[in-house]
């Protein structure tokens, strides 16, 4: 496969058929919203992405020769870049999955994720609003705006208690298109995301981490290879997360656009009809499971899966999971699989997480399919079909 074509935006003419927009396209989140509206409608597809000095194109990489694909080099904290968009491709709807998404990095770089995920999105309200006011807006929003929660699990009415500059940005986003919808009619939506996951995610993100790491010692297990043994380090084991399929969670994001269709709503041509839509009748959705686990259950899973079995001994920092048997004996018994690096500590933590998804199953008609278990099996699956077997 060569490198992916990146169209210019005024080439991309505005065609009779349905054009959506996806920010964020390369990332796990967009290119899964790319596979399912290229499987789920017969719509173009323009997709952005930032322009990087060493291209990351891997998870659009199979779309190389797909005619309703169309990527172009986009860059959400430019207003030029979002103006430039809604004018010359005049999207039908505008999902928008780019941001600076890791909450670690969120106290590190506040103000760029303050400015990704905040500021941006008031740009991309007001280009909307001036260029394309039907154009219908989804921006992610976060389990994280929850924060320091009050009860479980959390709906709806959860109030914000954001403990990061991440989630704060998520919060403040929340309300601007609340306001955009509620001033100006606009089709504009933010649903609560709760953790979801899959082989498309960041490596940095706990998940991904422990797959890939329980993948490299299985390997070396299996094939001794005694360098290969490194533990896989990590901070807080007793934080719990809500994790779905992110490929399940696309799912509920395109319902949350096209709301019309699975609830009966007001649509009064004499009271100003689509804007009055907006206005009064949509929703923000909370997506997630309803299931709670530790990040040492999702560990232990992972390590289980691969027929791994291990032994947690100490506290605190000094904890540790010990090699108990597996694929074969080692020479060695002090075989470390998991150690803790307080620098995988946060400032502040979220504890708990859990969704209680009662309405957009009801509402939307969502339900998920992949199962906990089978969310790890397949992201471990995926980890060591990419084990580097020439070492
Ligand atoms: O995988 P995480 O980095 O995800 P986090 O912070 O929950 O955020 C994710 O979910 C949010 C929705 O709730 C999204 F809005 C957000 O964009 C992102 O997708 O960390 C999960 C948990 C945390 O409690 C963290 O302290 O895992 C704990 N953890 C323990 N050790 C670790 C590690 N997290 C990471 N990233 N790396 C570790 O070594």
């Amino acid at each position: 496969m060569g490198m992916m074509k990146i169209n210019n935006i005024q080439d991309i003419k505005r065609s009779e058929g349905v054009i959506v927009f996806v920010t964020g396209c390369s990332g796990q989140d967009g290119s899964l919203m790319v596979d399912y509206l290229l499987k789920n409608t017969n719509y173009n597809i323009v997709g952005g992405a930032r322009r990087l000095s060493v291209e990351n194109h891997n998870n659009i990489k199979h779309l190389e020769n797909e005619p309703r694909f169309h990527l172009i080099n986009f860059d959400l904290t430019d207003s030029h870049s979002i103006y430039k968009v809604v004018e010359y491709v005049k999207p039908d709807y505008f999902i928008n999955f780019a941001a600076q998404s890791f909450v670690a990095s969120s106290w590190d770089f506040a103000r760029q994720t303050w400015e990704c995920n905040s500021t941006a999105v008031l740009d991309c309200l007001e280009a909307i609003k001036r260029l394309k006011p039907d154009c219908r807006f989804y921006n992610a929003g976060s389990s994280e705006e929850f924060g320091n929660v009050e009860y479980e699990p959390q709906d709806e009415n959860h109030p914000s208690r954001p403990r990061s500059p991440y989630g704060a940005s998520k919060a403040a986003a929340r309300q601007l298109v609340k306001v955009y919808r509620e001033s100006y009619g606009l089709y504009a939506v933010q649903g609560w995301l709760f953790n979801h996951e899959g082989p498309r995610r960041g490596e940095e993100f706990v998940t991904r981490k422990i797959t890939k790491g329980v993948a490299k010692i299985f390997d070396g297990i299996v094939n001794w290879k005694k360098g290969k043994l490194k533990p896989i380090e990590l901070g807080n084991l007793n934080a719990i997360r809500d994790w779905s399929d992110a490929e399940d969670v696309v799912d509920a994001v395109w319902r949350m656009l096209n709301q019309d269709k699975h609830r009966n709503l007001e649509y009064s041509a004499s009271l100003g009809g689509f804007q009055h839509m907006c206005r009064t009748s949509l929703k923000d959705y909370v997506v997630g499971s309803g299931e709670k686990h530790t990040i040492r259950e999702f560990v232990e899973k992972a390590f289980e899966l691969v027929g791994i079995n291990g032994m947690w001994s100490g506290d605190g920092v000094d904890e540790h999971l010990w090699y108990e048997g597996g694929p074969r004996p080692l020479p060695s018994n002090d075989c470390v699989l998991v150690k803790i690096n307080p620098k995988y500590y946060r400032p502040a933590e979220v504890d708990v997480l859990c969704a209680n998804p009662t309405k957009v199953e009801k509402e939307l008609g969502w339900k998920p399919k992949t199962t906990f278990e089978g969310l790890v099996d397949k992201m471990i699956s995926n980890d060591l079909t990419l084990i580097d077997t020439r070492v």
